[in-house]
């Protein structure tokens, strides 16, 4: 099967190069990121691709955005990576210029030998200025221009990376733009172990989080301060990023799924759900789980928990290789729609996980090893205030899956023993 096939070179790509687990005291060091360079340039054969920096600032500062973090493990705001295969510089990082005046009120900007030396493996390192000459002079030489960056819809803005591609073929005929968007997705859907790693410490993480959390909940406080523990218990713990905003929600608010404002006093009787993540080493993790506010969960919760924890339990049947996501989602379909409970679930099942915590991938490809999803089944009754979902995080294997979240509680009764011990921890 071709699809098949294009997973197996890829595992075969990267276990060759990324898959020292542990021979390194620096998990991701340059010569990842220039392996993973390496592996696009070679999918290329002509022309250039750039890649602009196109990440957000947080509250710790600017953050790189998927692919480029991916590819570079740079962090500094409006850097530009142009691979050339077969020019005289194939990697090239490009960064902005430097801004005393700016960088008295932002903080320093990396000196070119500084970049150099946390960033081996580039042909050339030097300023944004430099773009122009180096595009024109790889054009005369081979006229094509990948796209790697994810597909916009047509009223989406226009990406910096095509506005820049757009612009230089008004100026210089014959230039092909071409999508080449698919293969570094293929690549990033296949875990190495350093990175089945991280995100299996950031999974770690994301449990004892919730366990602080928990210790709190009773019937007064305020979502806010619930996401407040959150928070510094991840960072407490050396997770200096979420991997999302978070969604804490008592009461009706479980039943919204996307859920942001946390200025609710939790209530006796009703539910929580909390969806959240740690981050560590830029990998994602993606948990939900639903408590009762009072620690145990009552009969209609307990109805609604247990189809849910169902619906979950069958899609974990479905996972092996082979599979498709649609089919997972189908097995969790099947489960409530034989309860007449399918309209109450709105949203999908499964998406993939890794430096995104919804990770860019071609959703149309078959589960392959080395794949990272969620589970993620719910249930929304917002005129009951009921909303459940239930979220883990799994590795596809040779055979099957491996849960990389099991050891959090699912199971109902687990489920209200973790509140039990984590409100009273002496007992
Ligand atoms: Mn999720």
């Amino acid at each position: 099967m071709k699809r098949s096939a294009i997973a197996i070179i890829i595992v075969l790509l990267l276990s060759s190069t990324l898959s020292s687990a542990d021979d390194s005291a620096e998990k991701f060091g340059p010569e990842i990121f220039q392996a993973r360079r390496q592996a696009l340039l070679d999918s290329l054969g002509t022309g250039l691709a750039l890649l602009y920096s196109s990440g957000e600032y947080g509250e710790s500062g600017y953050r790189a955005d998927g692919h480029f973090w991916y590819l570079t493990g740079n962090d500094d705001p409006g850097a530009i990576l142009m691979l050339a295969p077969g020019f005289r510089y194939e990697q090239v990082l490009l960064l902005q210029p430097r801004d005393p005046e700016g960088e008295r009120w932002t903080g320093i900007r990396p000196s070119l030998t500084d970049s150099l030396e946390k960033a081996r493996g580039y042909d050339l390192i030097c300023r944004t200025d430099r773009l122009d000459d180096l595009v024109v002079s790889c054009m005369k030489q081979s006229p094509v221009m990948h796209l790697i960056s994810p597909l916009r819809a047509p009223s989406d803005d226009i990406p910096a990376d095509l506005e820049y591609y757009n612009k230089a073929s008004d100026r210089i005929p014959d230039i092909d733009i071409i999508n080449s968007s698919r293969f570094i997705e293929q690549m990033r859907m296949i875990k190495s172990a350093d990175e089945v790693a991280a995100i299996e410490k950031a999974i770690e993480v994301t449990h004892a989080g919730i366990t602080d959390l928990l210790s709190a909940v009773t019937p007064g406080i305020t979502e806010f301060q619930l996401e407040g523990i959150l928070e510094q218990s991840f960072k407490r713990q050396g997770a200096q990023h979420m991997a999302f905003p978070p969604i804490v929600g008592s009461g009706e608010r479980s039943a919204i799924l996307h859920y942001e404002k946390k200025d609710q006093r939790l209530e006796s009787g009703q539910l929580l759900l909390v969806d959240a993540g740690a981050e560590w080493d830029h990998y994602c993790a993606d948990i939900s789980r639903t408590f009762p506010v009072d620690g145990k969960f009552s009969d209609r919760q307990t109805e609604i928990y247990d189809l849910v924890l169902e619906a979950q339990d069958s899609a974990f049947a479905a996972i092996r290789p082979g599979v498709t996501v649609r089919e997972i989602h189908e097995a969790t379909e099947n489960v409530f729609r034989k309860s007449g409970y399918i309209d109450y679930f709105v949203h999908g099942t499964s998406h993939h996980l890794g430096v995104d915590a919804h990770d860019d991938a071609d959703y149309n490809l078959i589960l392959a090893e080395g794949m990272i999803l969620t589970v993620e089944p719910g249930i929304y009754i917002d005129q009951e205030k009921i909303g459940i979902r239930i979220e883990d995080d799994f590795l596809v294997t040779e055979k099957g899956y491996r849960l990389l979240s099991a050891h959090i509680p699912r199971e109902r009764a687990a489920v209200e023993r973790w509140m039990s011990e984590a409100r009273n921890p002496s007992r």
